[in-house]
């Protein structure tokens, strides 16, 4: 056995006026608690030091910069790295990335014990749209804030295994799961933050949503036999309502441990590394059962391209 115990931090609502103290004090909290019940990781959602800012429409470049870090750790996330190394937990948990040179990217980095940052990941897979768009019922301008990230899905040895992040919609896309499935991921960690009804149907509630959010979990962790963290933001920010779900999935696609509430609160679930060997060596033995010559439209074609009449 191989046993990580890992703490899925859920965060309550961030209202807009919320600093990044307040929320690092609460993520500190998380932490403590987490390691008060043995946690080797704690894993935080998407963008964990905000509220979701792509919702709100902007067009100066000073007030956008406002919502991301340009560098990490700083001066409001050194209390977070510092208790988690105190402690001895690893943490994961993303925010918006202003780099040296000026470019935007959605991140999640992953620390070991000591708090060094051994992983990063920039978002792929952004949603939404660029621009004002009035038909839907609220924005989520990602294309707008972000760029696609430049770093692909990579795999790092850390915390005794083999581990992956990726960041909310990159749940949504198999591709996600078998690029890190090719390198033997062990553990998944993502955060996310989903509106708890459809911009552009209204009908589809939240029970519609958290059934796609967790088909889509299952389905990466069994069809590539590994764990995944899946931890989100919930509850109302501003009069935006965002979903919760965060869930601890094993490697047989099972939800081992979700929470309850749309507040703060952790889930916690010793995770043992070694199950994953039992799909990765049977029916999802890649190197035995896929057949990769008849894949090729996967990466060369973006869009469908029906056959011809
Ligand atoms: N943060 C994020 O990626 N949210 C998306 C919402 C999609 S609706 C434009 C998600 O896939 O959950």
């Amino acid at each position: 056995m191989r046993t990580l115990t890992v703490g899925a931090a859920q965060l309550g609502p961030i209202q807009k006026a919320e600093g990044r103290q307040e929320v690092v004090a609460r993520m500190i909290a998380l932490l403590d608690d987490a390691a008060a019940k043995g946690c080797d990781l704690v894993v935080f959602p998407e963008l964990a030091l905000t509220t979701f800012f792509p919702r709100w429409y902007m067009t100066d470049p000073a007030e956008i910069d406002t919502w991301f870090e340009s560098e990490m750790p700083n001066a409001a996330t050194k209390p977070l790295f510092d208790r988690a190394r105190e402690l001895g937990v690893a943490i994961s948990f993303g925010y918006a990335e202003k780099t040296p040179d000026g470019h935007h990217f959605n991140t999640s980095i992953l620390t070991d014990k000591a708090g060094a940052i051994v992983g990063k990941y920039r978002k792929i897979h952004l949603p939404g749209h660029s621009e004002f768009d009035e038909k839907r019922a609220f924005q989520h301008l990602e294309k707008r804030y972000f760029e696609p990230g430049d770093l692909g899905f990579p795999v790092w040895h850390a915390l005794g295994g083999l581990m992956g992040m990726c960041i909310c919609n990159d749940r949504r896309w198999p591709e996600t799961y078998r690029v890190m499935g090719l390198q033997g991921v062990e553990m998944v960690m993502l955060g996310f933050n989903t509106p708890s009804v459809n911009s552009q149907k209204s009908d589809e509630g939240i029970e519609d949503r958290l059934f796609h959010h967790k088909l889509s979990l299952q389905a990466g962790a069994y069809q590539n036999s590994t764990w995944v963290i899946a931890v989100a933001k919930a509850g109302d920010e501003d009069g935006h309502h965002l979903m919760g779900g965060t869930v601890i999935v094993d490697p047989d696609g099972k939800v081992v441990a979700e929470t309850k509430t749309e507040g703060d609160e952790l889930i916690v679930h010793p995770c043992d590394l070694d199950a994953t060997r039992f799909g990765k060596e049977t029916i999802f033995d890649f190197k035995r059962h896929r057949r990769i010559e008849h894949y090729g439209l996967i990466t060369s074609q973006t869009g469908v391209e029906p056959p011809s009449v």
